[in-house]
This record gives structure tokens, C-alpha cells and sequence, in this order.
């Protein structure tokens, strides 16, 4: 633990360890679950670590909030992934049919707060979160991936992009929405489970389309195609149905896809500009 700039403090943990020192001296009033092995691709390189930290690690949590701090609410990082070959609307009663060892993983810890909730009275609740975005997104994930290279295609330091499935469909929303919505969650009279999705969905080459014409650049030129970046099993589309989260707890989302888009390229030129500068 240090003294921060902001508000906060950092401390220390792992999942696969367990967290039940930060909770005895914490006694927090609200975690958010948000650590995993996220890389959907990653999972089928290491099923075992994604298992164990995606899936143990949630359980291990919830035994030590049971038995260490007890009102303490927990927020669970649930994912559209779990829906797997489902096709879509996807909602809160769809039937989930993962097909990834990231997807099978959340299955087991969004079914595990189920449990604790039901046999326990804990206030855990899952949020079933579609794709979310923005320019502080990981490098490996496709709309970063693409935005960071078209970018630096535009600004002459990158040649190609290489890309798997373009046909894949995702409906993909702002993180600074989904953050409140789970937030909104730990506000709830009583925990639940809740879909946060947009109702809205783009092919992975719809977005590659977007960015490289914002961008003026050419896709026949500069993109290939590499099934390395295929993945064993796909999940073939993504829609989500957020009516409940609406109705119950008013939330809305305030980003439109061309604006996560838009901000995404401004932030990447503003910073490949400042390392060209330096
Ligand atoms: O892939 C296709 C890929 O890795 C999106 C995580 O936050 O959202 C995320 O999982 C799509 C897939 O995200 C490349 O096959 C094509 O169809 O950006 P992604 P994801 O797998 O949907 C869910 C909700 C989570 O919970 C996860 O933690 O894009 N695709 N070419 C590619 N994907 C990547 N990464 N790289 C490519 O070159």
C-alpha cells in the first residue's frame, strides 16, 4: 500500500492466493471483481490458469467474504461471452452455451454468486457485461488492435495490419457506461444479475471499415488476413437485450458507436503523435 495522488490506495493481491487479508483489513463496503485472464484467444493457450483464476479465484472470494466480512457487497465481472453458440437477443433468461475455456470459466463463477446469494443472503451480484471499449483498452483486443494500427499506418510507422475473423458480430459499448452500470448494481435495493449491452451489433470488419475510412486508408492495401488469430471455437454474434437494467435501475447508455470510435482514434493519434515527438 502507498499514499496515492488521487483518493485511492493500492494494495496488494492475487486471486489464486486469495484476497482474505485485503478484506480483514479493509472491511470493505463494495469489491469489484474485475481481475481475470480476459483474453478470450489466451484462454485456449492456458484453460488450466484461466480455470483456476477466472473460476477458483471467484470462489475463494466469495468463502472469504462469507466468512471474513460478510455484508460486504461483491460486483462479479460476468461476460457475454458465457452465451457462446447462443444465438442472439441475448438477455438475462437466455440459455448459456459457452464455447471457450474464458466462457466456461465465467459460467462457473456467475453461478457460484448465484449460490453464495441464494444459500448465504449475499448481496453478489453478477453483471453479464457485453464487449466494452474505449481508448484504454488492452493492445491485443481487436478494436484497439485495429485503431493503434491504422493510426500508425496513417502516420507512416506501421506497413500492415493482421487481423482473424472479420465476420464475428459484437455489440460493443463505452467503458465509462458499463463502469456506471455496475455501479448502479451495489446501488440496488436487491442484488441481481443484469445484461449491459448497447442493442446494437457491428461485424469485426464493419469496425475495421469505420476506422480505416475516418482514417482515409486503404483495407485491400494494407490489411492481411492470419489464421493464427483464428480462434479454435468463435463466438458468432453478439447482441444483448438491456431492457431489465433500463426498467429497474434507469440506466442508459450516453456513447454511440461512432463516438467510441472517434474517441479511440483521437486519443491514439494524440498519443503515437507525442512518442513520434520525442
Ligand atoms: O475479439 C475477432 C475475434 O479479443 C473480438 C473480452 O473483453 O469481450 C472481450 O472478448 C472479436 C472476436 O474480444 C482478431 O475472433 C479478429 O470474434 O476483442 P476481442 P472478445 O473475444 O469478444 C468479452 C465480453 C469478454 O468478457 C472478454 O474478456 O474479434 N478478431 N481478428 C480478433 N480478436 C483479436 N483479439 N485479435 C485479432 O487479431
Amino acid at each position: 500500500m502507498f499514499p496515492p495522488e488521487g483518493k485511492g490506495f493500492i494494495h496488494y493481491g492475487d486471486l489464486e492466493e486469495g484476497l482474505g487479508h485485503l478484506l480483514i483489513d479493509i472491511k470493505p463496503d463494495e469489491v469489484y471483481n474485475l481481475a481475470a485472464m480476459s483474453h478470450v484467444r489466451v484462454s485456449f493457450d492456458v484453460p488450466i490458469y484461466t480455470g483456476l483464476v477466472n473460476a477458483i479465484g471467484v470462489t475463494r472470494l466469495l468463502e472469504d467474504i462469507r466468512k471474513i466480512s460478510p455484508k460486504t457487497k461483491l460486483y462479479q465481472a460476468s461476460s457475454s461471452e458465457m452465451y457462446g453458440s447462443t444465438l442472439p437477443p441475448q438477455s438475462e433468461t437466455t440459455i448459456f452455451n459457452p464455447v471457450s475455456p474464458y466462457g466456461c470459466a465465467k459460467l462457473y463463477a456467475y453461478h457460484m454468486v448465484r449460490a453464495y446469494r441464494h444459500g448465504y443472503g449475499m448481496f453478489a451480484c453478477n453483471g453479464i457485461l457485453f464487449n466494452h471499449e474505449s481508448p484504454r483498452r488492452g493492445e491485443t483486443f481487436v478494436t484497439r488492435k485495429i485503431v493503434k494500427a491504422a493510426v500508425r499506418i496513417r502516420l507512416g510507422v506501421q506497413d500492415k495490419l493482421f487481423l482473424g475473423n472479420l465476420k464475428a458480430l459484437r455489440d460493443w459499448g463505452h467503458s465509462k457506461d458499463y463502469v456506471n452500470a455496475m455501479w448502479m448494481m451495489m446501488q440496488a435495493e436487491e442484488p441481481d444479475d443484469w445484461v449491459v449491452s448497447t442493442g446494437f451489433t457491428y461485424s469485426v470488419g464493419d469496425f475495421l471499415e469505420l476506422v480505416f475510412s475516418k482514417l482515409n486508408l486503404d483495407i485491400k492495401q494494407r490489411v492481411v488476413l492470419d489464421d493464427s488469430y483464428k480462434r479454435p471455437n468463435e463466438v458468432p454474434a453478439l447482441l444483448g437485450d438491456s431492457s431489465k437494467i433500463k426498467k429497474e435501475l434507469g440506466w442508459e447508455p450516453e456513447y454511440s458507436f461512432d463516438d467510441l470510435v472517434t474517441e479511440m482514434i483521437e486519443e491514439e493519434l494524440r498519443h503515437e503523435k507525442s512518442k513520434l515527438k520525442r
